[in-house]
């Protein structure tokens, strides 16, 4: 079984049998504009890590590995947002309005798409979500049982919002899974890092992390 060098302990995963989950590489939360900067955020360090988890698709395509990209985003009458979530942020704007990138948050809307430097290929799974969690009111259980997949790695923005809530929800689902720490940002550096750690505290009670390089060598 190959196995990738990770945090607590090496990941092991059946050959062929493995495949990446990109959260949220969209520019809603990535330009400014977006969801991201109308809930107060400076969007600039998340565009730094666009090059490594373009790095990282290439390594899961060239192994002929699945990719499976997810947006955040509302249908155009937000009959899949609770208002408790559209209540929330406290900015002048909020999901749903008119912003500089067409209405925020909402499904076929420019700033809705994922960036195109990693944009999905024709035939790659894009799932888009009403929740932080990507197998909340979405398909996704049933596409990976479909490809009999039990083990993910993941990327994507934000660590400790969308990113860490998918985790937990596919950890619990019985999904073997790993974070890819270099391929994953926050707002807020601190809570990346704490992300990380908890992830990974008590044996892996989430999972594992482990540096981009690490899954792309174990993938070669
Ligand atoms: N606000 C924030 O950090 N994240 C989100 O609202 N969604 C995702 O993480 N994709």
């Amino acid at each position: 079984m190959p196995s990738i060098a990770a945090q607590p302990y090496d990941y092991g995963f059946p050959s062929g049998k493995l495949a990446l989950v990109v959260i949220d590489m969209q520019r809603d939360f990535i330009e400014e504009g977006g969801f991201g900067s109308v809930l107060g955020n400076d969007v600039r360090p998340l565009k730094a890590i666009v090059p490594t988890v373009a790095r990282l698709i290439a390594g899961f395509r060239a192994a002929s590995l699945p990719v499976i990209h997810t947006r955040e985003g509302h249908k155009s009458d937000l009959s899949d947002c609770p208002p408790a979530k559209r209540a929330r942020g406290g900015g002048a704007l909020t999901i749903g309005d008119a912003g500089p990138m067409g209405r925020i948050l909402v499904d076929g809307e420019p700033g809705n798409d994922i960036l195109p430097e990693l944009a999905p290929l024709p035939d790659e799974t894009v799932i888009v979500k009403p929740g932080k969690g990507a197998f909340y009111a979405t398909p996704l259980g049933d596409i990976l049982q479909g490809l009999g997949i039990g083990h993910l790695v993941f990327a994507g923005v934000t660590t400790e919002v969308c990113v860490q809530t998918t985790m937990r929800e596919a950890n619990d689902r019985g999904y073997e899974c790993l974070l890819a720490e270099d391929a994953t940002q926050s707002y807020f550096p601190a809570f990346k890092t704490a992300t990380l750690a908890m992830i990974r505290a008590q044996g892996g009670i989430v999972g594992w992390t482990a540096p981009s390089d690490a899954v792309l060598a174990a993938l070669r």
